[in-house]
């Protein structure tokens, strides 16, 4: 080593003592998330309906494949790859499944036998040296063929989401897709040359949070040469042979609807010379297909059919055009997403929501807190199951917000409080001189300017619970942070007849004393003061009003300054501004990296794109922290770096208490709030 490297190495040592130093946590909410409890789940299509969970009820796993050994054997082991969020990041794992005394002269069903498991971490984690998202695994071979987010695009709302192929004896790992393009829904031909995806194109994302706009896309597995457009229009393909490919696409007439695309034997094939046709009919929702190589003409499907609010897997006979139900009798209030079929099509899989008890003594408990692994080491990063998260001044402690309710829990997850459990509350603040003094707001979320919300300030030590209202009238008065004094509080307010951002009294409310700060006909929200007390950074959609794209801005407190931080792109969204205990950075959420994955593979999500990351005041040190294709948001920064293993806290219920997504109801419209499986 060279004197000047010494010097280098020594120097990046130093920063990185300095960062460890201002060790902090950041925690948000993922709607809907901390309840999921997916596992995947087999059924046999055409036996006794024996539900059999495949992997072993730890964090939650999907999105699974059974591969194919190329052992002549009758009665091979089960193969199954998936998806798995355990220890804090995104995996593919590998289980074989293999079953306990099992008479194979008998050639006894593996469901009918008690199964042994081993497993393997095949990719993920943080063993390629960064975090992302892993999806879609498919095995050729040696070859796993999957979607990683590792990539940054550089470019704002563009998905980082690309096929990779790595080869698992050389860990060789190679991109697939070109640069410039975001490719999903991977699927590997039967014979292992061919790779079918829905790219998004050239055109990239145009901020659809349902049907992304993708085509269809084929290209050689070995390296994605020979890459060539075969639908127009199409997503989540799935072949039978290596040259039918079946699809989704939500028709014309509003039903997604599975189609078959049909390449001519005669490669290259073009767009042109690829016949399509729609294959489920009009009436109901079908959709991710999984096409049979043993049986021609089955598909399994995913179905959403009017008048219910659960997502079963379902059969669909081409020939003779009818459905069979496969999920529904065995746990009709669950939904099951994204089926796979077995080599030999003689078991459906899926996955869905473990629920609560019966299925056997390994299911452990959701996670109050789950710590997500990070690319920056100084920062601790939790999911919380809660809304607006805010920690204390010392970090000891949480405020969040359910549906309703107001709670505060200890930062370990211990000392659980129902503070008012039946207000409609949302983002939290603490004062950071009173100690145990939260602000909130109390009144319904995304509401118009006029609508009766008005900040309180709570005692949480007080032997008796009361709140004072701070902000008077009612006119959407949210989003509190307390000046570092404690002497102040900015909030938004609708008042003017337009969203602008106020200060007022922290004691006494805007009795006592209120500025107005913004002023102008958009909307200024989800504001944060500084720790030095200079800065108030919110967002705000001033640049274009009323359009629904919001960029992050900072104010001085007397009304200077003002200067855009950061706006994703033209249309873009980033929200919710938290400063970190330093004040040199600041956390937010945005849909810089758009969307990583088919919206509809996933339960429902307001916005299928946000993920957290940390900027510099300057612009600087763009990081993204989250990788997943669900909706991260409301990020709060405190000042104490918490160990994962301090935190870990079962939720304490077992509910599957997600939505499936809701653009896909019709008809009767039940109440879909608190869902609990059957399983
Ligand atoms: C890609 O793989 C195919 C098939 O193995 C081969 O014929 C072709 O030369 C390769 N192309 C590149 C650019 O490596
Ligand atoms: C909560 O509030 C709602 C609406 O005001 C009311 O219908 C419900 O009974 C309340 N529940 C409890 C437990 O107080
Ligand atoms: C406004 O406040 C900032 C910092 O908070 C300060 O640097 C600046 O001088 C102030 N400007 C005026 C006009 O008071
Ligand atoms: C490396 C690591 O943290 N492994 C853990 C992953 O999660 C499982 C259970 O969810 C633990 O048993 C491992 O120790």
């Amino acid at each position: 080593m060279k004197t000047h490297q010494i010097i280098i190495s020594f120097f990046l040592f130093f920063i990185q003592s300095i960062v460890a130093e201002a060790a902090t946590s950041i925690v948000f909410t993922t709607n809907g998330r901390s309840r999921y409890g997916f596992d995947i789940f087999s059924l046999p299509i055409n036996a006794t309906p024996n539900e059999l969970r495949l992997t072993d009820g730890h964090s939650v796993n999907f999105n699974g494949y059974f591969h194919q050994t190329l052992i002549t054997d009758p009665t091979p082991p089960t193969q199954l790859v998936y998806v798995t969020e355990r220890n804090g990041s995104s995996s593919i794992y590998l289980d074989v499944l293999s079953h306990d005394g099992l008479d194979r002269s008998r050639k006894r069903s593996i469901l009918e036998s008690e199964l042994t498991l081993s497993q393997q971490h095949l990719i993920g984690g943080s063993d390629a040296g960064s975090i992302s998202m892993k999806d879609r695994p498919s095995l050729v071979g040696d070859l796993l063929i999957y979607v990683s987010t590792h990539e940054d695009t550089g470019v704002g709302r563009a998905s980082w989401a690309a096929i990779y192929s790595t080869q698992l004896s050389t860990r060789l790992t190679r991109r697939l897709t070109p640069q410039g393009i975001a490719d999903f829904s991977p699927s590997v031909s039967p014979s292992g040359l061919w790779t079918a995806v829905a790219s998004s194109g050239e055109n990239g994302w145009g901020g659809e949070v349902e049907e992304l706009n993708t085509d269809i896309y084929v290209f050689l597995t070995q390296n994605g040469s020979s890459r060539v457009k075969v639908v127009n229009h199409g997503g989540w393909p799935s072949w039978a042979d290596d040259s039918t490919i079946f699809f989704h696409r939500r028709g014309d007439d509003g039903w997604w609807s599975i189609y078959v695309a049909i390449l001519p034997k005669n490669k290259p094939f073009t767009v042109d010379s690829v016949v399509t046709r729609r294959i489920t009919p009009p009436g109901l929702h079908a959709f991710t297909p999984a096409a049979s190589v043993a049986q021609k003409g089955i598909i399994a499907v995913a179905t959403r059919r009017p008048n219910s609010d659960y997502r079963h897997i379902e059969l669909y006979d081409i020939v003779s055009g009818s459905f069979k139900d496969l999920t529904r009798a065995v746990a009709p209030r669950a939904n099951h997403y994204n089926p796979f079929l077995s080599p030999d099509s003689s078991r459906v899989g899926y996955h869905r929501c473990r629920g609560s008890g019966s299925i056997g003594k390994m299911v452990e408990n959701d996670l109050f807190l789950e710590n997500i692994q990070t690319p920056r080491p100084g920062i601790s990063l939790f999911r919380i199951d809660g809304s607006f998260p805010s920690f204390s001044p010392d970090g000891d402690r949480i405020a969040y917000v359910g549906l309703p309710g107001l709670y505060v829990v200890n930062s370990d997850g211990s000392g659980h409080r129902e503070i008012f459990p039946n207000i409609t509350a949302f983002s939290t603040a603490w004062d950071p001189k009173r100690k145990g003094v939260i602000y909130t707001s109390i009144g319904p979320t995304f509401a118009s300017v006029d609508t009766g919300v008005d900040i309180i300030s709570v005692e949480l030590d007080a032997d008796e619970l009361s709140f004072k209202k701070l902000s008077i009238g009612g006119q959407n008065n949210a989003f509190p942070s307390v000046s570092p004094d404690g002497k102040w509080i900015v909030f938004r307010s609708g008042r003017s007849g337009h969203k602008n951002l106020y200060i007022m009294d922290a004691h006494d409310g805007e009795k006592g004393s209120l500025t107005q700060l913004t002023d102008g006909p958009w909307s200024d929200t989800m504001c944060n003061w500084s720790p030095n007390g200079d800065w108030i950074a919110f967002a705000s959609d001033r640049h274009n009003p009323g359009s629904g794209s919001f960029a992050l801005y900072m104010i001085h407190p007397n009304g200077t300054g003002l200067r855009q931080l950061i706006h994703s792109g033209s249309a873009g969204r980033t929200n919710h501004p938290w400063f970190s205990p330093d004040g040199k950075y600041i956390v937010f959420t945005s849909d810089y990296a758009a969307v990583s994955a088919e919206p509809i593979s996933n339960p429902h999500h307001y916005q299928p794109y946000g993920d957290i990351f940390t900027m510099k005041l300057d612009g600087s040190e763009l990081t993204r922290l989250t990788h997943n294709s669900y909706e991260d948001g409301t990020p709060s920064w405190g000042p104490k770096f918490l160990m994962a293993e301090d935190v870990e806290w079962p939720i304490g219920e077992k509910k599957c208490s997600f939505e499936d997504c809701q653009w896909l109801a019709i008809g009767n419209k039940h109440d879909v709030a608190n869902i609990e499986c059957s399983g």
